[in-house]
């Protein structure tokens, strides 16, 4: 049987604290290139390398994690028609021979429901701390609306500030004035890191729809610069990568060829099976699913076995959900299970068998003890 239920209202065993968005923005140490013979610090054509961190930051459903994948070229990051899909910020990492882009996914940022929708928010923003530039992703498709306009107050009040008014005419920069209050000189706000926006699935709209929308969202935020994608149709990724490419600073090579994101096996099991839900059951899917890699085990050197073990929790919040994620004789976590093999196997780097487990975490999303557990 695949699914052995467990009937604790929850487990003891606390769940490992991975929860990548709140370590500040930069590379793990042990994963920074110091090892590899030569991080690159010059490009081919003997210009200086660049390097940083680019957030991705938007509301929920607006397209980031998608983008981020089609940067990158690969999934690193889960994505759905479901609001909150993404719980953690991911780095995704784009290796050039001229550059190294970092991208920081997000969740999406929103007015907040449950403790965990306030906490996605707090990652979302602390991520944002230590990026050289943000993508902020508008889709073409949707009206700006009041979450748009928080998100701009929040990025304004990190990365803006204010010059003289005088000063901005000197440098050519052509921003509206600041309301004046006397005594006080005139001034204008400008962004002190490059903010873009991103105006994301184009291949929704009409030539002419997107037209207008470009000229609404140069009003809206006066951006560094608006481009539009659609990350769907990899249509102009190409040309957003050689924005990043130039908006970087100067800096060296940090994580080495081939790597596309930091997250640990462990996570990035999770992370599959959580997607293959999303993917499998949509609509009936609890929104409250939570899964946690409890512990994976390497085959021991020596051993008869060449397999990894993964025992995988995962948490509900009624006892009424249990079934939806199981299913008839365990035939959704069979069929997660088989979807997610090979992806599995790769991340673990051996063939990895996989235990799930369904418990019960009641009003996890509200409860801030249950959330740590959960690695939130
Ligand atoms: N047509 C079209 N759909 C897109 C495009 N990019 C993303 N989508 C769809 O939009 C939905 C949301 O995509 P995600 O990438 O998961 O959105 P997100 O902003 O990461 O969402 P959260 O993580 O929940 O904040 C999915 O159904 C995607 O397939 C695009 O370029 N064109
Ligand atoms: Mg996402």
């Amino acid at each position: 049987m695949d699914a052995e239920e467990t009937t604790n209202e929850e487990k003891t065993a606390v769940a490992e604290t991975e929860a990548v968005g709140q370590e500040a923005a930069r590379p793990a140490q042990e994963n920074i290139v110091s090892g590899s013979p030569m991080p690159r610090t010059t490009a081919p054509d003997g210009t200086p390398y660049r390097s940083g961190f680019v957030g991705v930051v938007g509301r929920p459903n607006v397209g980031k994690s998608t983008l981020t994948n089609a940067l990158v070229g690969q999934q690193v990051a889960i994505t759905s028609s479901r609001p909150e899909t993404t719980r953690k910020a991911i780095r995704a990492i784009v290796t050039l021979p001229q550059a190294q882009i970092v991208l920081v996914d997000t969740p999406g940022i929103h007015r907040p429901r449950t403790l965990l929708g306030k906490h996605l928010d707090q990652v979302a923003d602390d991520s944002l701390s230590e990026c050289d530039a943000v993508l902020f992703l508008l889709p073409a498709n949707e009206d700006i609306g009041p979450g748009d306009r928080r998100i701009l107050t929040q990025l304004r009040s990190q990365f803006s500030h204010r010059i003289l008014l005088e000063e901005a005419r000197k440098r050519g920069i052509d921003a509206p004035e600041n309301p004046v209050k006397p005594g006080e000189p005139r001034t204008v706000s400008v962004w002190r890191k490059p903010v873009i926006a991103i105006v994301t699935k184009i291949d929704t709209v009409k030539r002419d729809r997107l037209a207008a929308k470009l000229l609404e969202i140069e009003r809206f935020g006066r951006f560094t610069q608006i481009v539009p994608v659609s990350a769907k149709k990899s249509d102009n990724i190409a040309e957003l990568e050689d924005v990043l490419v130039t908006v970087l600073p100067q800096g060296p090579q940090m994580y080495p060829d081939g790597m596309v994101s930091e997250e640990t096996p462990k996570q990035r099991i999770a992370e599959l099976i959580r997607g293959a839900f999303l993917e499998n059951l949509r609509n009936e899917l609890p929104h409250s699913l939570a899964v946690v890699v409890d512990s994976l085990e390497y085959p021991e050197e020596g051993s008869r076995s060449t397999h990894a073990h993964a025992y995988v929790s995962l948490y509900v919040e009624r006892d009424s959900q249990k079934p939806i994620v199981i299913g008839r004789e365990a035939c959704h976590l069979v069929a997660v299970k088989r979807k997610i093999r090979r992806a599995v196997n790769v991340a673990v780097g051996c063939p990895t068998d996989l235990e799930l487990h369904v418990a019960v975490a009641k009003n996890w999303q509200s409860d801030p003890k249950k959330l740590r557990r959960l690695g939130f």
